[in-house]
């Protein structure tokens, strides 16, 4: 299969299984979990030439761990826009994390945090490259934030580990941020 193909059905998985469930009729249950057979039918209805080992391929080696599967599920590990609410993991997290944003949302957040925004979670990155990334999706000179997540965890604010490189909270408060 082409790489062009393979992003094309990542993508499209992600948004299925974050986003996009009720228009191939799939039901994410409270967990974010989807029977593998109706996510294989949606993809085989969206693209005539994916199946079910295509979806195991692109599931099975995502770099990013952006899908989990397990017994006939799948699911999105984050991302969601979605209602769904993940259990806790209990998976180290390091002291600091790192958000890469636009330089115009700069501002904004350092007067009101971090908000998850068209998502249910705000997401952080574990080093200032995968920030940076991230932030390069939303402007071609990303800011990256530094956050005091060791101070969030002391608060009593969850944060966790999503996927090899994402890491979820429901918000960071300002004094929890500066710039890097
Ligand atoms: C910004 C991708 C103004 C926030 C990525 C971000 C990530 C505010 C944007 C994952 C704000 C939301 C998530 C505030 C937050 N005022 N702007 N108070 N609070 N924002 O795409 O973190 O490749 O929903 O800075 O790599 O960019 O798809 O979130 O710029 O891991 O697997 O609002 O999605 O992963 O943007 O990206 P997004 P994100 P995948």
């Amino acid at each position: 299969q082409s790489s062009g193909r393979r992003r094309r059905l990542s993508k499209f998985l992600s948004g299925l299984l974050r986003h996009f469930p009720d228009e191939y009729g799939l039901d994410l249950g409270t967990r974010g979990w989807a029977d593998r057979g109706a996510v294989d039918e949606a993809v085989s209805e969206r693209y005539d030439w994916a199946d079910g080992r295509a979806v195991g391929a692109v599931v099975g080696t995502d770099p990013k761990g952006r899908f989990e599967y397990t017994g006939g599920r799948i699911r999105a590990a984050y991302g969601h826009s979605v209602d769904v609410t993940l259990a806790d993991t209990d998976e180290p997290v390091p002291d600091t994390l790192y958000h890469g944003t636009a330089p115009s949302n700069v501002g904004s957040i350092l007067d009101g945090g971090l908000r998850p925004m068209g998502r249910q979670l705000v997401h952080l990155s574990a080093s200032v490259a995968d920030a940076r990334e991230v932030g390069a999706r939303h402007a071609e000179d990303p800011v990256v934030l530094v956050v005091d997540a060791g101070a969030m965890l002391a608060e009593g604010r969850p944060v966790t580990r999503r996927g090899e490189a994402v890491y979820t909270t429901e918000a960071v408060p300002p004094r929890h941020l500066r710039r890097r």
